[in-house]
């Protein structure tokens, strides 16, 4: 008999993992596209051909790597991580999956085909009063009931596993693809509420006005708690196959566990974060939120805490010595290791970022210029990305019965170098600019000849430079990733899930206790929440009409 961790994904189960992949690497094709474009125009020294505007580029790169790449990486990896984990999706299962996968896909065309006619140039974050076309907002329904599909497979295979073992603490990947897809599931309902209760309706000409603090206020309900959506899966990688890639122990399935039901607790009631600058909320409950924002700080140092940790054990146990000496005994050699510890050196100052945004006097300085642009492409376009392009080295070749060969490998490590040196040209360049005050979501302008204008060109063209190589780095991504798919030899590619170490405490099984964490998450939304939506629906002007600013 094979041991558990030799078995492999089941093929059917490979299969709808391997179809969310197939739409994520063509998101990464086109938005990388678009972002290349983004930043040529931004240089000054390129202009967009055949009439495409600036913001109809910006809105693909955004929806297409945001929304779209994000989404389907990260449900094909959750379903491939609990049928690993937890066994076999059953027929039942892997149906509701295959429908999720086949509406998410069907949304994505709508909303793309709308972005591709410009009738949606609303950027990734759709905000009132831009008004797009009503079939945007409909395929952007789609993705997310799909995406309820594919969450309602992970929590039925998770009540499976859970009736069959009773009194036993489920699979740590398991258990983390379910805190991750309830996040998911609570966060979403805002977005769902601003799209199909005011935009849906207001697009369609059925009401004249928006309200437009409560949809953007819905909409952070749902934006934070998105990006920490993008990075739980990144943590999975990080907690439980990394220490099984080196050869070391998971340092404690308990903290694992804790970090990610402090996520589910303080990711939502923080969204003000994102609306320090706006008006029309009382200062004392954006201070709140600005508290709760620093509490959900804790989960990821826990994180870096527990990383050091493995790493230092592991290096010990190899006989290393001194502070660092643990640094000298990694292995280098192996992109599945490599790649993605590229991803988590650059979430240190990404981390630090946050947390200058999240400071209400600093967010003054950074808000609405580049340097947030810069912010995410540490934490998502570096982070979180390189840790996902980690987990396609080993989890695409497992899926397909093929194997990450030696040339593949090294050039898996050249992509990851590639994208390092752009990121650091690109997103350097923009923290930088952005000090200098130099705007987000704006095209190219000299701003009438201001001196101060003058000051962020040499910037602009930093990340036309950066861009560029991250858009080589793409290509390269993308021809591993076919070769993996299609083309590399036959072979057997683990799956590498790690052991706890036997110096960890035994996990208590309060962390399954759904009822208590689900309710506390409420509680905090609420109290978070009621009352500054009740001053805004009291206290709501007349609502503004859509316009179409492109
Ligand atoms: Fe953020 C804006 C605050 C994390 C993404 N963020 C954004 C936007 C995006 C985004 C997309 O408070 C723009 C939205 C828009 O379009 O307007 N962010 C934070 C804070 C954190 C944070 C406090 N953000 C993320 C992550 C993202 C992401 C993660 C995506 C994946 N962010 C903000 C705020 C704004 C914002 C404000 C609004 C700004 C504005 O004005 O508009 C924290 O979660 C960060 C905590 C992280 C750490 C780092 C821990 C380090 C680890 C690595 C360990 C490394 C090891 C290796 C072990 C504290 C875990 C070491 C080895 C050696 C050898 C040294
Ligand atoms: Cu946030």
């Amino acid at each position: 008999m094979k041991t558990a961790a030799l078995k492999t994904v089941d093929r059917r189960d490979g299969k709808l993992a391997m179809a969310h992949f197939y739409v994520a690497f063509i998101a990464l094709a086109l938005g990388g596209l678009a972002g290349l474009l983004q930043t040529l125009v931004r240089s000054g020294k390129f202009e967009l051909p055949a009439g495409i505007g600036y913001y109809q580029i910006l809105t693909v790169h955004g929806v297409v790597l945001g929304l779209v790449l994000t989404t389907f990486f990260i449900m094909g990896f959750q379903l491939a991580a609990v049928s690993k984990t937890s066994g076999t999706l059953t027929n039942r299962q892997r149906l509701i999956g295959w429908i999720g996968f086949w509406l998410m896909t069907a949304g994505t065309l709508m909303a793309a085909a709308m972005i591709l006619l410009n009738k949606a140039s609303v950027l990734y974050t759709f905000y009132a009063p831009l008004q797009a076309h009503a079939l945007f907002y409909i395929g952007l329904t789609l993705v997310i009931v799909g995406s309820w599909l594919d969450g309602a497979a992970i929590i039925m295979a998770y009540a499976r596993w859970r009736k069959a073992n009773p009194g036993k603490p489920s699979p740590l990947l398991t258990f983390m693809s379910l805190v991750n897809t309830i996040l998911w599931i609570v966060a979403t309902i805002g977005v769902a509420s601003t799209v199909l209760i005011q935009l849906l309706p207001w697009s369609l000409g059925l009401v004249d006005r928006v309200d437009v603090l409560v949809s953007r206020t819905l909409f952070w309900y749902f934006g934070h708690p998105l990006v920490y959506f993008w990075l739980l899966p990144a943590y999975m990688a990080w907690y439980v196959v990394i220490p099984k890639v080196i050869g070391g122990k998971i340092f404690s399935d308990s903290l694992a566990r804790m970090s990610f039901i402090l996520f589910l607790l303080f990711s939502i009631p923080v969204g003000f974060h994102h609306q320090l600058t706006e008006p029309g909320i009382d200062p004392a409950w954006k201070f709140l939120q600005v508290i709760l924002t620093f509490l959900v700080i804790i989960p990821s140092l826990m994180t870096a805490f527990s990383l050091f940790a493995t790493f230092e054990s592991y290096g010990r146990s190899k006989g290393a010595t001194g502070l660092f000496g643990w640094v000298k005994v990694l292995p280098w050699e192996d992109a599945r290791f490599t790649v993605p510890f590229i991803g988590m050196l650059s979430f240190i100052p990404a981390g630090a970022g946050g947390i200058i945004n999240a400071s209400h006097q600093l967010n003054q300085v950074v808000h609405n210029t580049i340097w947030i642009t810069g912010h995410f492409h540490l934490t998502l376009a570096t982070a979180v990305i390189l840790t996902f392009f980690g987990i396609t080295y080993w989890l695409v070749p497992h899926l397909t019965g093929r194997t990450l060969t030696k040339a593949l490998n090294k050039l898996a490590i050249i992509q990851a170098v590639f994208w390092a040196v752009g990121m650091t040209f690109m997103s350097g360049a923009m923290h930088a600019a952005g000090l200098l005050g130099a705007p987000r979501r704006s095209s190219y302008s000299e701003y009438g000849g201001a001196a101060q204008a003058a000051e962020w060109i040499p910037y602009q063209v930093a990340q036309a430079i950066g861009g560029s190589i991250l858009f080589l780095g793409i290509i390269l991504m993308l021809y591993i990733f076919i070769n993996l798919a299609f083309f590399a030899p036959k072979g057997e590619e683990e799956f590498p899930v790690g052991e706890t170490s036997e110096k960890a405490e035994k996990t208590p099984m309060v962390f399954e206790n759904w009822k208590l964490w689900l309710g506390i998450t409420v509680l905090l939304i609420l109290f978070a929440y009621t009352i500054p939506f009740i001053d805004m629906i009291e206290n709501a002007p007349i609502g503004s009409k859509g316009y179409k600013l492109w």
